[in-house]
């Protein structure tokens, strides 16, 4: 098990549907500790850099417009294995999918609006969390 940090999204339909706080509840419940986060409105360029890994599928114009529909909360988490944890609570990406008890089960309105990002991956998960957050507005449970 090795210390992580990994970037969370809550989406613009988590944010509308008032769920920041059960979201965040879920996380520090499940050993995961917020050690960043602010609520942003994406610009298309912000969004379509985040995503361009997804460039190429033919759902990324959507989802760059429905990833700038409104405000999202973004956040840095810090934890024992923190990107396969984040990754369980969320849930698979399509909620029809998606395990009982996950976020993603429990509140996503689609395979699109499914409510929270998570990084998949170490190289992922330290670009995700540069493309948002400098290194020092992440304050590690370490040294806080
Ligand atoms: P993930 O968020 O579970 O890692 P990815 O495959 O990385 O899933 O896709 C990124 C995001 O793109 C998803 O969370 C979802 O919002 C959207 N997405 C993925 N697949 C589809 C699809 O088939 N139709 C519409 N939107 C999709
Ligand atoms: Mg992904």
């Amino acid at each position: 098990m090795a210390l992580e940090r990994t970037l969370s999204i809550i989406k613009p339909d988590g944010v509308r549907r008032n769920l920041i706080g059960r979201i965040f509840s879920r996380f520090e419940t499940n050993g995961l500790t917020i050690i960043a986060t602010r609520m942003h409105h994406l610009s298309r360029a912000e969004a379509e850099g985040f995503y361009a890994v997804h460039k190429a599928r033919p759902f990324f114009n959507d989802l760059v417009t429905y990833m700038t529909s409104g405000p999202v909360v973004i956040s840095v988490l810090e934890g024992e294995n923190a990107i396969a944890k984040h990754r369980e609570i969320m849930g698979a990406t399509d909620p029809k999918k998606a395990a009982p008890g996950t976020i993603r089960a429990d509140f996503a309105e689609s395979i699109e609006a499914n409510t929270v990002h998570g990084s998949d991956a170490p190289e992922t998960a330290a670009f995700e969390t540069g493309w948002f957050f400098r290194g020092t507005e992440q304050f590690s449970v370490a040294t806080r």
